[in-house]
């Protein structure tokens, strides 16, 4: 209850942050990044998602909570609109089950694109297999309504989940994202690396985008490469930092 009064407060008194982490392409091209929210307490200790993301997932603060991620995404996003190097960046905004389930879901995406001005077509939300296997067709149907105004859709952590391939046909996906998990090991484990190419190899064939997350060696990045993989994120090419040292990232890399 400590905690949660105090990310209550924290949210109030706009201690969020937004750091951002680069996905990159073949050639290591930055391509978009993921937006990942950081609390830093006015003790200037710093709380980490894992922590702090459950406990307001378990109350309504997610929803007050993901509503301020998705507005400083989109607002970024706007701004990044007008300048060449920035404009195409993709921006893949995480979104809690609660949230997704949540009535006003739909209305609330469409009223922040509105309201900051970004472009529906950048904005991708992540969305994880546990939010996907109830209510398939609510899911579907909300799914389809942000679809049409050009919203796109990254399943994240897949494989860790239920892992029902039923729902991949049904719904309007746009991005696999391999997990770390198997990612972390697919040098050393034939398991993993079996996992990895699977997943791979079923994005080609129900034609989405993939992407691997977790990537921290060259090796991994070449295996992945090697099998099919389009798309790479991990602390190899960057780890989520504030907007500033994203600028000087690019700055280095281009
Ligand atoms: O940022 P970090 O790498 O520590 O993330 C830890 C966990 O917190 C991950 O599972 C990540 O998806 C989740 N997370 C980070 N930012 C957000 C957010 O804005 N919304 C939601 N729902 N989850 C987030
Ligand atoms: O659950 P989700 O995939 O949204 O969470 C992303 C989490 O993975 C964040 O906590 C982020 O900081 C972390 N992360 C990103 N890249 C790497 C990496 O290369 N290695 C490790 N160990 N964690 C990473
Ligand atoms: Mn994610
Ligand atoms: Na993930």
């Amino acid at each position: 209850v400590a905690l949660e009064d105090a990310l209550r407060g924290a949210l109030a008194r706009e201690q969020l942050q937004l750091h951002y982490q680069p996905q990159v392409d073949h050639q290591g091209a930055l391509v978009g990044v993921e937006a990942l929210v950081r609390w830093q307490r006015a003790d200037g200790q710093t709380v980490a998602p894992a922590q702090f993301i459950p406990l307001a997932e378990q109350t309504d603060l997610i929803l007050p909570l993901g509503h301020w991620v998705l507005t400083t995404a989109c607002r970024q996003l706007a701004a990044w609109a007008g300048q060449p190097r920035w404009q195409r960046l993709a921006m893949a905004v995480n979104v809690s089950a609660r949230q997704f389930h949540h009535d006003g879901f739909v209305d609330q995406v469409l009223q922040v694109l509105e309201q900051t001005g970004a472009p529906a077509e950048r904005l991708k939300l992540e969305l994880t297999e546990s939010i996907l296997i109830t209510h398939i067709d609510e899911v579907a149907s909300k799914m389809a309504a942000l679809k049409a105004r050009g919203v796109g859709f990254s399943l994240d952590d897949f494989g860790t989940g239920y892992s029902s391939l039923a729902y991949l046909k049904r719904l309007p996906l746009d991005q696999l994202k391999i997990d770390q998990g198997f990612v972390r090991n697919v040098l050393t484990d034939a398991n993993d690396a079996a996992i990895a190419r699977m997943v791979i190899a079923l994005a080609d064939t129900l034609g989405l985008q993939v992407i691997a997350e977790g990537v921290e060696q060259a090796g991994q990045r070449d295996f992945l490469a090697h099998h099919g993989c389009q798309l790479y994120q991990g602390y190899w090419f960057g780890r989520p930092m504030p907007l500033a040292a994203l600028q000087d990232w690019v700055a280095q890399h281009d």
